[in-house]
């Protein structure tokens, strides 16, 4: 038998991100204004800033800063999910983290389909936040009948693409002689379609329900509905959008500005309408609006325990907002508490760090009894943020929410299900705080291990 040769998944993954990126720059022209001025910004900023280009390419993430990419799409049924899982698998991405945003009246839940290793990520840093329909919060229950069966007549990847999938399940990767076919094929799922599958009536049936539900329902396939690079400073970019007079959102999502930027901030530009026709006994032609453009600036992990003071600080902040006070005073009041120092975050367990042994360490040995904090501080060891690569589910509702236009009101708020859709996708997710532990831990272990050797 021939040897099969097998294609590396991250680099199946950057192929794929590569491709995605392409068809969406030509679907949405507005995506590609995005790109070009987040290159600007950033070149700006590293220009400006040679320790931040410094500690980025130490840490590998400057190769693939012109490269990274967030999308995001929306599955109609369990069926879609669990294969969606094995296509990402495919390109070695794994669902890391459940959301729930249903507590925030849109009826999905979801996980992020990423790269969980430092060389993966380095290599190709492509995320997808895949949301599952919650049919099951429709209260209308004839609806939610219908809306099954319309998506149980659905079939969102070409056949070609399933065999493809199965093939390299069945061979333990996937050949390199079938690699460009199947990125071809994956892709088709992606595509926007200018057609609806259902009538008018059918559609303004389930957009009264709630947008979201139509959005999933009426269409052939799960459209990228957006796709984001990485920006490193979002206030410059977002101004530059005004400047530009793109259609931003007026808000950024997430933590306010800081000097240590921690989690993720987020903005963007609205959701385009967009033609559609409508089958029928005689086709309509109407609109729908789905597609839009953001962008995000990622800073530190945190830990539980940080995530914990960050949730506190949003709602806190979020409540003064709705008592009156202008967003920005009330996310700097709200967070003050919250230290803005490395040294701070990483003695109060706030935040995740890489260690790493220190090129300024003294002449000498440091002697055994010796403990991190002492180690730090003599100059022995150095720690770096570990940058986060996940979601934040009440910016993401920000988002869902800015890009749906009015709520829907038949939705009932209640919270999530993560066994349903864990059961869903055929297996767990991955737990986000465990990854960045790991990483955490594995990198103090190997620096000890290493000043352990010096001694001996
Ligand atoms: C996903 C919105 C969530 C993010 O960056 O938080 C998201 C969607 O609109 O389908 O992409
Ligand atoms: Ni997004």
């Amino acid at each position: 038998m021939p040897q099969i040769s097998f294609v590396n998944p991250d680099e199946l993954r950057a192929m794929f991100s590569r491709a995605l990126s392409a068809m969406y720059r030509a679907e949405v022209p507005l995506y590609g204004t995005l790109l070009d001025l987040v290159a600007d910004v950033n070149a700006e900023c590293l220009h400006e800033s040679p320790a931040l280009a410094k500690q980025l390419n130490e840490t590998g993430q400057l190769s693939s800063l012109d490269i990274e990419r967030h999308g995001a799409i929306r599955l109609g049924t369990a069926q879609e999910l669990s294969t969606m899982a094995r296509l990402f698998a495919a390109m070695g991405m794994e669902p890391v983290a459940y959301y729930d945003l249903a507590l925030a009246g849109i009826p999905v839940h979801a996980t992020a389909f990423r790269p969980t290793n430092d060389a993966a990520l380095a290599y190709s840093p492509f995320r997808v936040f895949t949301s599952l329909l919650r049919l099951d919060l429709l209260t209308n229950t004839a609806l939610r009948d219908e809306a099954a069966r319309i998506l149980g007549l659905r079939q969102i990847f070409t056949p070609r693409c399933i065999e493809l999938i199965e093939k390299a399940q069945v061979e333990g990767g996937m050949g390199t002689d079938v690699a460009e076919e199947f990125v071809a094929q994956a892709l088709e799922t992606f595509r926007w379609h200018g057609d609806a599958t259902v009538d008018i009536e059918t559609y303004r049936k389930l957009r009264a329900a709630h947008p979201l539900i139509a959005d999933v329902v009426c269409f052939k396939g799960p459209h990228i509905n957006h796709l984001t690079p990485r920006v490193l400073d979002i206030d410059a970019a977002q101004s530059e959008m005004r400047r530009r007079a793109i259609n931003a959102k007026d808000k950024i999502e997430g933590p306010p500005k800081r000097k240590h930027p921690i989690l993720l901030r987020q903005t963007s530009f609205l959701a385009l309408e967009e033609p559609i026709r409508f089958p029928g006994r005689q086709a309509v032609e109407g609109t729908h609006t789905a597609r839009f453009g953001e962008i995000e600036q990622r800073g530190i992990a945190l830990t539980r325990k940080g995530r914990e003071l960050y949730d506190k600080s949003l709602a806190a902040a979020l409540q003064s907002e709705r008592d009156g006070v202008p967003t920005e005073k009330a996310l700097a009041a709200a967070f003050a508490g919250f230290p803005d120092d490395l040294e701070a975050l990483r003695r109060e367990r706030l935040a995740f760090f890489r260690y790493r042994i220190s090129a300024v360490a003294n002449s000498g040995l440091p002697s055994p009894d010796m403990d991190v904090d002492e180690l730090l501080s003599r100059g022995w060891l150095a720690v770096e943020p570990v940058v986060y690569q996940d979601f934040l589910p009440v910016s993401a509702a920000g988002i869902f929410r800015s890009n749906l236009g009015s709520r829907g009101g038949q939705i009932d708020v209640s919270g999530g299900d993560k066994g349903a859709f864990e059961a869903a996708l055929g297996r767990r997710v991955v737990d986000e705080f465990a990854l960045y532990q790991a990483q955490q831990d594995q990198s103090l272990d190997q620096c000890l291990q290493q000043l352990r050797r010096f001694r001996a």
